[in-house]
């Protein structure tokens, strides 16, 4: 498991906007963990008994060709938070971003089953206008191993120094073009090539939050499911104007500091860790992770 990044690896995310971890990110005891508790969440069985902020597929609702995405399903099951508040993401984060501290603004778990349709293209920090400073950095591990044509996530190299762009209107899921976003908001002459993220189950990519993602349709045979952690600085503070429909009410009348019961403090370089981190579960094989 990785420690720290090299000096090379920072440059590398400070001029792609994201940096790819083909392997070992995590280890293999604890995606074999994950993926039964994915099989228990996507089933509505909740370990915790509390709900995700967002579920977004629900089986016989929802098309089976849908990607299926629960935001905050840290919430449902301490094993999942476990991993996506773990220390580690954390620090690796904050190194990249060269933040102080970073603590969670929302998780996302994604499964993408054979077939599966794409989610568009979009720069995360378009949706972070609810919280000060509006940026993120995302961390985002594989549990199955991906292809390029297994709908994994793809970036576009150099994007996260092309203007922020305001909230896609059109649909998210399963958009006509998933690609459109990208064409639309490229500086003339810049690149639109991208770089689909190929790793082994456990492996991971670091994204910035201005850098333009999505995902095309899962082509391959076999699962692709993804868990996501989106962090934010560790002093950032809820919007005074800028709201999120549903993460704006975890903000108090006239307090924007954002509580560590929700969003807590994964890291930060004075050796901060909310305090109450230190009662979820150890993960199978994770050293330190906690
Ligand atoms: O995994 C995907 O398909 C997209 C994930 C995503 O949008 C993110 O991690 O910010």
């Amino acid at each position: 498991m990785i420690d720290s990044f090299s000096d090379a690896d920072i440059d590398s995310f400070g001029r792609d906007g994201f940096l790819i971890i083909e392997q070992d990110f995590i280890p293999e005891e604890t995606v074999m963990l994950l993926r039964e508790r994915f099989d228990e969440l996507f089933a509505g069985s909740y370990a915790t008994g509390i709900a995700p902020d967002e579920v977004n597929w629900v089986r016989g609702r929802d098309p089976e060709t849908k990607t299926r995405q629960i935001c905050n399903g840290w919430k449902a099951d301490d094993l999942i938070a476990a991993q996506v508040l773990s220390q580690q993401s954390g620090r690796l984060a904050a190194q990249l971003a060269g933040w102080e501290g970073v603590r969670i603004v929302h998780d996302n778990c994604l499964w993408k089953p054979p077939g599966a349709r794409s989610l568009g293209m979009h720069q995360d920090g378009s949706y972070a206008g609810y919280v000060d400073p509006p940026e993120m950095i995302t961390v985002w591990i594989a549990l199955d191993q991906t292809f390029a044509q297994s709908g994994t996530i793809e970036y576009v190299a150099g994007s996260h120094k092309w203007p922020k762009m305001p909230p896609s209107r059109g649909d998210f899921h399963d958009p006509d073009d998933w690609l459109a976003p990208v064409a639309a908001a490229a500086p003339a002459g810049a690149s639109t090539e991208c770089t689909p993220v190929v790793v082994q189950p456990g492996g991971a990519a670091i994204h910035h939050s201005r850098v333009f993602h999505g995902s095309g349709i899962n082509e391959a045979e076999i699962d692709r499911r993804a868990l996501v952690t989106h962090m934010i600085p560790s002093n950032a503070q809820f919007d005074s104007v800028g709201v999120d429909p549903i993460y704006t009410r975890y903000r108090r009348r006239g307090d924007m500091t954002m509580d560590e019961s929700y969003f807590p403090i994964l890291w930060d370089q004075a050796g901060g860790r909310s305090e109450w981190l230190a009662s979820l579960p150890p993960l199978a094989g994770a050293a330190g992770g906690g």
